[in-house]
């Protein structure tokens, strides 16, 4: 539906313009936000940016159940910095979103009442604290695959605001490799933690990034406005060579029977996730959906005197200002 929107709309602008626009694109110019740009193009950003954010900040949740609980002080300094960091990403990826005509506020309401979504994983819950080192090492190294070709995406203020957030994102990738290492290398019921931990979240790391390409209902005109660089099974097949060495150095097992090393295609052959599952959670039906928009709305309620008081202060200035010229 979306892409056939987005089509149809391009078949009403202008064809000299949306020419020049796809030179551009093809000469790897950086769009800017003043620049013209094609309908599609802002809605598509607008939609792929907004839910990045989304994420970001929703995915502060599954970590943030764990910030009292973690084991050692040291754990705990490294663990708020992380969610700090990822609350950060979503600040810097709302600005960049609304450098295209739409406000926080307005991307926030349609988080809030279920019109934009945030990605799969974080409908999942952390049950344990080896469930953090999985975060880290799968969770935030399936973001920095996605998102380390992302820092070349054609829109200027997206592919800048990915370059610092990939840099920050290598820390948390590390850190939830370290932190699982230390499960990993442990006692016996801690080595289990570590595989319980893998063993769920391995598939939903698969899914984060997106249906197979021929149901990938974007791919196509986003790579072609080069709003993506590769196709969901091109960064997963890579997700998955990356991984599975490093799982065998922890000496834990992936959950799938049909892994093996194809000599052939130079990749791992993998199991595909349940994408029926995929596609459940992804309409709201996932383990923790509802919990996560609750969290989500309450925090905003409980803001609004923090935004009334802000709005206040600055009609206060403002007053104050005109009172004095
Ligand atoms: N979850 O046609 P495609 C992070 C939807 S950041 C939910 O293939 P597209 C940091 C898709 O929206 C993680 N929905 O879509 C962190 C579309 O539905 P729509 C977030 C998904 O956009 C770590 C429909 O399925 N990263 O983790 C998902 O071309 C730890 C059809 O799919 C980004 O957002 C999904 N996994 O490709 C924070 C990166 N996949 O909108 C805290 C930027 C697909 O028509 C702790 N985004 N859908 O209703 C992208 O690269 C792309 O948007 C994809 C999807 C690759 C995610």
């Amino acid at each position: 539906m979306y892409a056939q929107m987005v089509k149809s709309e391009a078949s009403q602008e202008d064809p000299e313009k949306l020419a020049a626009f796809q030179a551009r694109i093809d000469a790897g110019e950086k769009i800017e936000p003043k620049d013209w740009m094609p309908q599609g193009y802002r809605k598509t950003l607008i939609r792929q940016i907004g839910q990045h954010a989304h994420s970001e900040i929703v995915g502060t949740l599954p970590e943030g159940n764990w910030v009292t609980r973690a084991p050692t002080l040291e754990r705990k300094a490294i663990l708020l910095a992380k969610v700090q960091d990822e609350a950060g990403h979503g600040l810097y990826l709302y600005c960049a979103a609304e450098t295209l005509g739409v406000s926080r506020d307005e991307m926030t309401e349609m988080l809030l009442d279920g019109r934009m979504k945030y990605s799969s994983i974080f409908n999942y819950p952390s049950l344990n604290w080896a469930d953090i080192g999985a975060i880290g090492w799968l969770v935030d190294g399936a973001a920095i695959m996605n998102q380390v070709p992302l820092q070349r995406t054609s829109y200027g203020p997206y592919s800048r605001a990915m370059i610092r957030i990939c840099k920050e994102e290598s820390f948390h990738q590390r850190q939830g490799y370290d932190a699982i290492r230390a499960c990993a290398e442990g006692t016996p019921a801690q080595k289990k933690m570590a595989q319980d931990a893998l063993n769920r979240f391995w598939y939903p790391s698969l899914m984060m990034f997106g249906p197979p390409d021929g149901d990938s209902v974007h791919s196509e005109q986003s790579m072609a406005w080069k709003i993506k660089i590769n196709t969901n099974d091109e960064l997963r097949q890579k997700f998955v060579d990356q991984t599975v060495p490093q799982a065998e150095f922890l000496g834990l097992t992936v959950p799938d029977e049909n892994l093996k090393w194809n000599e052939e295609r130079g990749h791992y052959d993998f199991s595909q996730p349940d994408w029926s599952e995929f596609f459940d959670v992804i309409k709201g039906n996932g383990p923790c959906n509802v919990d996560r928009l609750a969290d989500r709305n309450k925090a905003w309620d409980d803001g609004a005197w923090v935004r009334e008081g802000m709005l206040a202060h600055a009609r206060k200035k403002a007053a104050a200002k005109v009172a004095a010229e």
